[in-house]
């Protein structure tokens, strides 16, 4: 399956279904971590965005790749990842594949609104950069989405 036909897949599954958990006093399903009302899952291995998508969606409660609402949770996801010495690169849910340069969230395909992207990027290197990473410097990157990195779930 590409890359946008299971971007499309995943947008109209989480639109159409939603998440049953009680908001409010939430308690996190065992080794994810509160943060506002998200939960946080920060996985211990590399895996191409399409794999993390997978992976988020099928952990424990199930989730999708973390998606940043603002600088607070910006700042909060980075401490975490430095934290767990999360080094060269991290996903999160965001990505162009289905328009150059007009980065969407993957959940609901909406336009980004906050964004923190290190100097000079996003720059699609060899045309081939469509999704979005942390770097070491908690910055974001665009980068291939085959790449192997390590990534973050969220549930909302
Ligand atoms: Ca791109
Ligand atoms: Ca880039």
């Amino acid at each position: 399956m590409s890359i946008a036909a299971l971007f499309m897949m995943l947008v109209i599954a989480q639109t159409s279904q939603g998440f049953s958990w009680v908001r409010g006093n939430r308690v996190c399903p065992r080794g994810w971590n509160l943060y506002g009302r998200h939960c946080y899952l920060f996985s211990k291995e590399k895996v191409n965005l399409k794999d993390a998508i997978s992976k988020c969606a099928d952990a424990v409660g199930s989730g999708r790749l973390a998606e940043v609402g603002g600088y607070r949770e910006e700042k909060w996801l980075e401490l975490q990842i430095k934290l767990r010495g999360m080094h060269d690169g991290v996903w999160m849910g965001a990505s162009d594949i289905l328009k150059e340069n007009k980065f969407l969230k993957l959940s609901n395909a909406r336009k980004i609104k906050y964004t923190n992207w290190n100097k000079g990027e996003p720059n699609n290197a060899s045309k081939k950069e469509h999704c979005v990473e942390w770097v070491g410097n908690g910055k974001w990157n665009d980068n291939s989405c085959g790449k192997k990195n390590f990534f973050v779930c969220e549930h909302v």
